[in-house]
């Protein structure tokens, strides 16, 4: 009563084998994976690969020489007539009871040591491990050598702990033989909830129609017929299916056989896992794409960034303040010097912002690090434009990216929002704003000031001494002539009117050059706080792009067969 079609000896044949080393690299690409992704995506979505890097890594360092296979179905299918045929238990010297269900009982094929390790893991308990292979008939069980044989609970219990067991051994063994019966092969439970599910482990899974002896022998072919084209429709094309009597050792020939290759083949343990990593790959594969992804934002984006920022950090206010400054320092430096006084007594508008004035052009920079400035605080209309800023550039950065990470990009992009307003402000108090240095022209207009000042005083001086002497009735001083004007009038009046000239001037020139500084120091500032923006902002955003691109990679190479 044994059927393997031609089909299930080629799968048999092992055309399929899962090198343990490219299957060790995959795993490392799994957690290389994980890592990138780490605090960037949803756990929830996550579980499964970290199960499977967890159940992976302490399998393979368990036995490889043990090959553990459960025999899982429906309640009354014969999962434990099989495994009591197979373990031959009712010949066994201990005299064992037919398993109990709703507990995993295991039989080993061989010694013990190796075994107990992976049965712990598995969670068989020690007194439902019984150990086949006796001295008596060593040399027929010699080719099940490094079976461990689990008789599951039944998946379709009432009972819910059942079921749960069921699914969480089914999770750890290295093969299943599914068991199902003539009447109930068809049940949806088995194939929505089960073998649909194992898809991706169509290596490791053996199906069999147990009772065949209840069927009419010319119904058997047709009902295996009918269960191929299930397995089919559940995606298990080409896994191996055969009938077989449990209560006839002749109908167990087929299922024996089948395990004694699997047994020989030593590769069930690396082929489930094989699956497992295609499956959990198949979860994962939409949180990456297909398209590599830009570095960053683009460089309008970036500007739009930086100009939200300028204007966040004040730039426009203090950029006018310097200009203004400049006017009031050249001002002072180059008018009519009667003026310049009452000029220094007006306050210095860079002053008034906390920010370097003349006196500090020497001052110890860290100084000013720690000064805060009085720029005024951004309005809400400035605040919001570099919220939008902001999001632009995570929405930027984030387009061509699967669904699940625009949202780590945005929460880069704005991670560090908190910490902007002080690194701005640090930035522009320790911005040189370039009015340190008092420009030499200032000093040359500032001295003819002084000198022709200085000759309107002596012409003045001049001419009051000699009004004084003429009405004291003293001799009167020598009057010099220049052509026909004498020289003290022409000192005064000639003082006097290039000093006013001069410093009429001299405004043009003070306004251009006003612009000028402030246009430097606009260009100084930008750049200053475009690395802020830098380093708060794009800089988090590049490192999630970039963890991205290293989960894609890794992915890509999980995927690798
Ligand atoms: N005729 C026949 N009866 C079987 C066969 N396998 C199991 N049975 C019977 O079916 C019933 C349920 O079997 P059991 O092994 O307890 O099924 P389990 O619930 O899947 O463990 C028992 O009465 C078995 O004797 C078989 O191959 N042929
Ligand atoms: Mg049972």
């Amino acid at each position: 009563m044994t059927n393997i079609t031609g089909r299930v000896r080629e799968a048999f044949r092992g055309d399929q084998r899962v090198d343990a080393d490219a299957l060790i690299a995959r795993l490392d690409a799994v957690r290389r994976f994980l890592t990138a992704v780490d605090g960037l995506l949803p756990d929830a979505e996550l579980v499964p690969a970290h199960t499977l890097v967890e159940r992976a890594g302490t399998r393979l360092a368990l036995s490889r020489d043990h090959t553990v296979v459960a025999l899982a179905g429906a309640t009354g299918s014969g999962k434990s007539s099989l495994f009591n045929a197979l373990a031959q238990l009712e010949l066994s010297p201990v005299g064992v009871r037919r398993p109990t269900t709703g507990v995993t009982h295991a039989c080993v094929w061989g010694p013990l040591e190796g075994a107990n390790r992976l049965l712990d893991w598995i969670g068989v308990l020690p007194r439902h491990r019984f150990v086949r292979e006796s001295a008596l008939d060593a040399d027929d069980e010699t080719a099940l050598h490094g079976l461990i044989l689990l008789d599951l609970p039944d998946f379709d219990s009432v009972q819910r702990s059942h079921r749960l067991e069921v699914d969480r051994l089914l999770g750890l063994v290295d093969q299943v033989v599914w068991v199902v019966d003539p009447q109930k092969y068809a049940d949806r439970v088995i194939h929505d909830s089960y073998l649909r599910e194992f898809h991706r482990h169509r290596d490791v899974t053996v199906v069999v129609l147990n009772q065949a002896d209840r069927l009419p022998p010319a119904e058997v072919p047709r009902v295996l017929d009918d269960l191929r084209r299930l397995l089919d429709t559940d995606g298990l094309t080409g896994v191996p299916l055969l009938s077989t009597t449990a209560i006839d050792p002749a109908g167990m020939v087929g299922l024996r056989g089948a395990l004694e290759r699997t047994v020989a083949e030593r590769q069930a343990a690396l082929r489930r896992l094989a699956g497992d990593v295609d499956t959990v790959v198949a979860g994962l594969d939409e949180l990456v794409g297909s398209a590599r992804p830009a570095g960053g934002p683009d460089d309008s984006t970036v500007d739009g960034l930086n100009r939200a920022l300028a204007g966040a950090a004040g730039v426009p206010a203090v950029t006018e303040a310097v200009q203004q400054a400049y006017r009031h320092r050249a001002v002072a430096a180059t008018g009519w010097p009667l003026v310049r006084g009452w000029r220094r007594l007006r306050p210095d508008p860079l002053r008034r912002l906390h920010l370097p004035g003349p006196a500090d052009a020497g001052a110890d920079p860290a100084e000013s690090l720690v000064a805060a400035t009085s720029v005024p605080d951004p309005t809400a209309a400035q605040r919001s434009a570099l919220g939008l800023a902001i999001r632009a550039v995570a929405d930027r950065a984030a387009v061509d990216l699967p669904a699940a990470w625009p949202g780590a990009v945005t929460a880069a992009a704005r991670s560090r929002l908190g910490d902007l307003p002080d690194a701005l402000d640090r930035t522009i108090a320790g911005t040189d704003l370039g009015l340190g240095r008092r420009p030499l022209w200032w000093r040359v207009v500032g001295g003819v000031q002084w000198l022709v000042t200085l000759a309107a005083v002596v012409g003045l001086g001049w001419l009051v001494l000699g009004y004084a002497l003429r009405a004291l009735g003293l001799p009167a001083l020598d009057n010099p002539m220049v052509g026909q004007v004498p020289l003290p009038p022409l000192l005064l009046l000639g003082g006097l009117l290039a000093g006013l000239l001069l410093a009429a001037l001299t405004r043009p020139v003070v306004r251009w050059a006003a612009r000028r500084a402030r246009a430097r120091a606009e260009q100084r500032l930008t750049a200053k706080v475009a690395r802020v923006g830098e380093e708060y902002v794009l800089t988090p955003v590049r490192v999630v792009l970039g963890s991205y691109a290293q989960a894609r990679d890794a992915l890509r190479d999980a995927a690798r067969r």
